[in-house]
Parts: C-alpha cells; sequence; structure tokens
C-alpha cells in the first residue's frame, strides 16, 4: 500500500498543479485514492470536471485534519498502543466524542496517514510508517513542532492573505493585534510562541539539515558561525559532517537561553554564543552561514548584512546561504512559491531565485558563487571571499 507523508501531499499537489497547468498532459502515475481508478473510464480533461481544482479547494480542509490528530495526540496513541485500536478507545483515550474521533479517523484512512482493519466486526485504526515516523512526537524525525506552528500561527495568519495581497505587507497586525517595528517581536511575542518558532526551525533542519550541510564540501573551512542558528538543529548536521569543524550558534541572548534549556544534547559538540548580528558584533570565522534569514528582509538590509559579514569573514572564508530558492523565471517550485507567499504575510522579505541572491553577494563583495539544488524544501548558495 502506498504510504503518503505531509511532505507527499505537497509534492502531490506540485505535481497536480503542473498538470493543471497543461490539461492535455494526464497524470504519468496513478493518484492515490480509489474514486480517481474507479473514474478512469470518465474524460481525463479538467474543462469535463474540476477533480484538481476541487482537490486544491479540500487542501485546507485535509491540513486541518492532519493538523488536529496531531494536536488531539492521536499518532501518539497509535504509536504508543502497538496495536489498532477502535474509534471508541481513540475516543475514550482523548477525552473526546466518538463520533467526531471516528470521522476524523476516517478521513486519515482516506489519504493513506492510518490504517483501518476489521477486528471482531469493530473497525481499528492503526498508524502508517510514515505517521509513525514523521507525525508521532517522540520520534527522531517527528514534524510535530512544524505542524504545531503551521496550525496555530501561519493558518490564521494565511486567513488575512487578501489582505495582505491588497497592501503588500505583513498581517501581524490585523492577525495578533501587535505591531512592533521589528517583525521578531511579534514571532517572539511571547515565550510560548519563540519557543513554537524555535520548534518549527529545529523540525526543518532535522528534515534538510543532512543535504544542505553536505551540498558543497566544506572541509577546508576551520570556524563556521551559524547566524541567527536557532536551536542549533543546523549547526549540529555541520558539526557532524565535519566532526575537526568549530561550529557556534549566534542568536539573540533570550533565543540562545532557550536553547540551551530546550534544545541541547547530550554530548553536543556545538558551541552557543549570544549575540545579535544586525546591532552587535560578528566574531571572526572562515564560513558564516545564513540559513532563511535573508528572506526575512528587504533586499537593502540584506546587502548591508552581507557587507557587514564580508568585513569580518577571514580572507578565502566564505558564506552559505540556505534557501527556498526559486526558479529563474519564477514559476515554480511551488514549495518556495508558497513560502515567498508566507513571506508576504509574516515578514518584510520574500524567496528568490539564485541570481537575486548572487547579485546581493557580488555587491558586498564576495565572489565565486555556486548555487546547489538539493530537491528538498531548502537549496544552499555557498560564496567566497
Ligand atoms: C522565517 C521562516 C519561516 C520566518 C518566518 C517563518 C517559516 C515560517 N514562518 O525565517 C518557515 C517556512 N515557511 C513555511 C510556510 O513553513
Amino acid at each position: 500500500m502506498a504510504l503518503y507523508s505531509t511532505a507527499d501531499l505537497l509534492f502531490c499537489f506540485a505535481h497536480c498543479l503542473f498538470s493543471l497547468l497543461s490539461p492535455s498532459i494526464p497524470l504519468s502515475s496513478p493518484p492515490p485514492s480509489g474514486l480517481h481508478i474507479m473514474a478512469e473510464h470518465l474524460s481525463q480533461s479538467e474543462l469535463d470536471y474540476p477533480f484538481k481544482l476541487l482537490e486544491y479547494f479540500n487542501g485546507f480542509r485535509v491540513s486541518k485534519v492532519i493538523f488536529s490528530a496531531c494536536e488531539l495526540g492521536v499518532f501518539d496513541l497509535l504509536l504508543l498502543s502497538q496495536k489498532p485500536l477502535s474509534a471508541e478507545r481513540v475516543a475514550q483515550e482523548l477525552g473526546a466524542s466518538v463520533d467526531g474521533i471516528e470521522r476524523l479517523l476516517d478521513v486519515l484512512v482516506g489519504v493513506n496517514i492510518l490504517e483501518v482493519e476489521q477486528i471482531d466486526g469493530t473497525a481499528c485504526y492503526s498508524s502508517t510508517d510514515v505517521a509513525n515516523l514523521y507525525l508521532a512526537k517522540g520520534s527522531a524525525k517527528s514534524l510535530h513542532d512544524m505542524i504545531i506552528y503551521q496550525s496555530q500561527t501561519i493558518y490564521p495568519l494565511w486567513n488575512n492573505m487578501v489582505h495582505a495581497v491588497r497592501e503588500g505587507k505583513n498581517q501581524n497586525e490585523k492577525t495578533f493585534g501587535i505591531s512592533p517595528e521589528d517583525i521578531f517581536q511579534t514571532i517572539y511575542r511571547s515565550e510560548e510562541e519563540m519557543l513554537k518558532f524555535m520548534g518549527l526551525m529545529n523540525s526543518t533542519w532535522v528534515l534538510d539539515g543532512h543535504d544542505i550541510v553536505t551540498a558543497f564540501n566544506l572541509s577546508c573551512f576551520q570556524a563556521m558561525v551559524d547566524l541567527g542558528g536557532c536551536s542549533g538543529a543546523l549547526a549540529r548536521e555541520l558539526s557532524k559532517a565535519y566532526p575537526s569543524s568549530s561550529v557556534t550558534v549566534l542568536d539573540l541572548p533570550k533565543i540562545i537561553q532557550a536553547a540551551r534549556q530546550h534544545f541541547t544534547e547530550q554530548d553536543d559538540t556545538i558551541v552557543f554564543q549570544e549575540g545579535d548580528f544586525f546591532d552587535g558584533d560578528i566574531p571572526p570565522a572562515d564560513l558564516y552561514i545564513l540559513a532563511r534569514i535573508l528572506h526575512d528582509w528587504k533586499e537593502e538590509k540584506c546587502v548591508q548584512l552581507l557587507k557587514k559579514i564580508h568585513a569580518c569573514c577571514q580572507p578565502g572564508g566564505g558564506v552559505l546561504l540556505v534557501e527556498a530558492l526559486l526558479f529563474e523565471n519564477h514559476r515554480g517550485p511551488v514549495m518556495a512559491q508558497i513560502f515567498s507567499l508566507n513571506m508576504l504575510v509574516q515578514t518584510e522579505g520574500k524567496e528568490h531565485p539564485p541570481s537575486q541572491y548572487s547579485s546581493m553577494l557580488s555587491f558586498a563583495g564576495f565572489h565565486n558563487v555556486q548555487v546547489c539544488r538539493t530537491g528538498k524544501s531548502y537549496d544552499a548558495i555557498l560564496a567566497i571571499k
């Protein structure tokens, strides 16, 4: 049986969008649901019946089903129980209504995230390997924190997309009722929100970190500093891949304190350092990492920061940018296009194609710009002083 993770569903969306743009080309792989198999004798044209459009319309509801199951603890319970459970049992354990749980579990079966079997005449639900690996809380690769942030912070922001597009600016004030000068005063508006954001940052690097740090051979760089390195997840991947290099995470004092308290590992090989790369000193290093930093800010501010880094950088040293890269013609990848809209609703920045980052880097004095697309959510750009 085919298993679909949240990422698979996103890729499926991307795939579907491309076939929507050229409706005469049929899907090359069979779609996951039985409904489409039954409908195979019908016309494949979106003009005859808007299958894909309707599927997109339902996208937010599928997201909310997964997010809600996560918040209710469905995946943790099914992982813990080791055996299939009835809807009644799940409802009882989670303190929820049987009717609600039954409908929720059935959708999760429909999208191949859970499995169901009849045991003594009762429908019993169990997790798939994908759900156990990515949706349960305990697993090393858990996306639980990413889901919580998407559900509780990104979802309400996206509810104001019309305003964001009309006004061309973030919706922090309209969504959360606060309008500080610095977007990070909103993102870190409470200890709880700050920890949720750190959880999001952490889980993406658990997923993409290894591909990012091995996109280029960085073994020639001795001292590495991850500017705005947050929980240290990407720094840990760097340290694992380049054990003879020293890796430092520089971030705001409250972030470093929270990282030390909530995100450190036993025998951690990385060093946490309190600082502010915009307003304070940047320590000398051979390699600076700017992972998902530039996409938060307007280009002038990015160039200003790159110039400041260039000034501290050792000769022969470099800067590694980690971002979701758009295609040069801006026609994809869908994930990067969606991230760019997210930057509109939440920050002052946007996602860019490689050429935009190249020119910012050149302007700041860096050369030998190399681009590596990983094929995952985030890509890497390396430039040398
Ligand atoms: C930032 C990254 C993010 C600032 C705000 C953010 C992300 C969400 N909000 O530097 C992560 C990537 N985007 C999405 C939509 O998940």
